[in-house]
């Protein structure tokens, strides 16, 4: 006689152009600057979640197990939910990543992106994209990036209530021939999570406020290289911002050091691929993958290049994507429709 609160989504991962690294608000996880990024075609979540007046408590379940880690954060999230719209019952929640697990590639970002658009499907709340993209941003503020496909760029907003703090589209996913391939250099889990490490820098890297400055001029130069869709300049603009972020982390007290010699040996082989005429360009976020950008006439030699690094243990590789969606229930994972 009830309608079933049910829905599944689908969100992919992003990578950051122009990185996110530091809030203006915490408990609104507002960020202190915007942030560019590419929305991928690979590497995604699919969430479904069913509320239910018999449930006790919220069940969540990532890839078919329970996860202990994970099940707090969710459960804030679905708190929240809850008390926005007024929903009374818990939820249960399945949750699946179509890339390895314990490769060590965060998926907040799609996971929270896949969880909002899933909520409002089951409960009908009828949110636009630019509200969705708030409320996954509560949960992760990467994640708001993932509603948007292609090219996104997070505003940090203005208002205090952060209901101006979402993402908006730059350029759809065809603009720009570019290709990502990940370069897994371990498959443990990074050691200080993102909203730790962000605490940490801002309270005590003396760099923090230099690279808050830095990151307003590389978004402006950024978005000006995506519309003029200059490949070797999204490069060349996206590894500068990498090293600031890391050099503000490493500035932290104690530092915070998310790479391991794999890690750098990618980054100089990309430099040396870049001498002998290849155009790529690394970034690297708060672990130790290298994500390697390039355009896809140079995929095959760049991938070549990475698998003969000894301590790369995986390649993964990506486009540019559609931004989460709501799929049929049973719905494995699709190439955007
Ligand atoms: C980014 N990262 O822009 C940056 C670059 C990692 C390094 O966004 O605290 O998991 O949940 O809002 O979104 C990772 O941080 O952090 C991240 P919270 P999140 O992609």
């Amino acid at each position: 006689m009830t309608t079933p609160r049910q829905a599944t989504a689908v969100a992919p991962s992003n990578i950051a152009l122009v990185k996110y690294w530091g809030k203006r608000d915490l408990d609104l996880n507002l960020p202190a600057t915007g942030s560019i990024s590419v929305t991928l075609d690979t590497l995604r979540t699919r969430t479904s979640v069913s509320f239910e007046p018999a449930l006790e408590q919220d069940d969540f379940r990532l890839n078919g197990e329970d996860a202990p880690a994970h099940a707090a954060r969710v459960t804030r999230f679905l708190d929240l939910v809850r008390r926005t719209y007024g929903v009374g019952e818990h939820a249960r929640v399945e949750t699946a990543n179509d890339f390895p697990t314990g490769a060590g590639l965060a998926s907040s970002a799609s996971g929270f992106a896949a969880l909002a658009v899933a909520c409002d499907a089951a409960l009908d709340l009828g949110l636009t994209t630019e509200q969705l993209s708030v409320l996954a941003r509560r949960g992760s503020g990467s994640a708001a990036r993932s509603l948007i496909g292609g090219f996104a760029e997070m505003q940090p907003g203005v208002a205090a209530d952060g209901s101006d703090a979402f993402a908006t589209a730059l350029a759809a996913p065809e603009h720009l021939p570019l290709r990502v391939l990940v370069a897994v250099t371990t498959r443990a889990a990074k050691s200080i999570g993102s909203t730790e490490g962000m605490q940490r820098t801002e309270a005590t890297s003396p760099f923090y406020g230099a690279w808050v400055a830095a990151t307003r001029a590389d978004l402006d130069a950024m978005r000006a290289a995506l519309a003029a869709g200059d490949l070797e300049r999204v490069g060349v603009i996206a590894e500068r911002n990498c090293l600031r972020m890391h050099a503000t982390m490493l500035g932290a007290d104690p530092g915070l050091l998310y790479w391991n010699a794999a890690t750098v040996d990618v980054m100089q082989a990309v430099r040396l691929l870049r001498e002998s005429g290849v155009g790529a360009w690394f970034t690297i976020d708060a672990g130790p993958q290298v994500k390697v950008l390039c355009a896809a006439s140079d995929e095959a030699r760049v991938a070549q290049r990475l698998a003969d690094l000894d301590g790369v243990v995986d390649i993964l590789a990506a486009g540019p994507g559609a931004g989460a969606r709501i799929v049929e229930d049973d719905a494995l994972p699709k190439e955007q429709a």
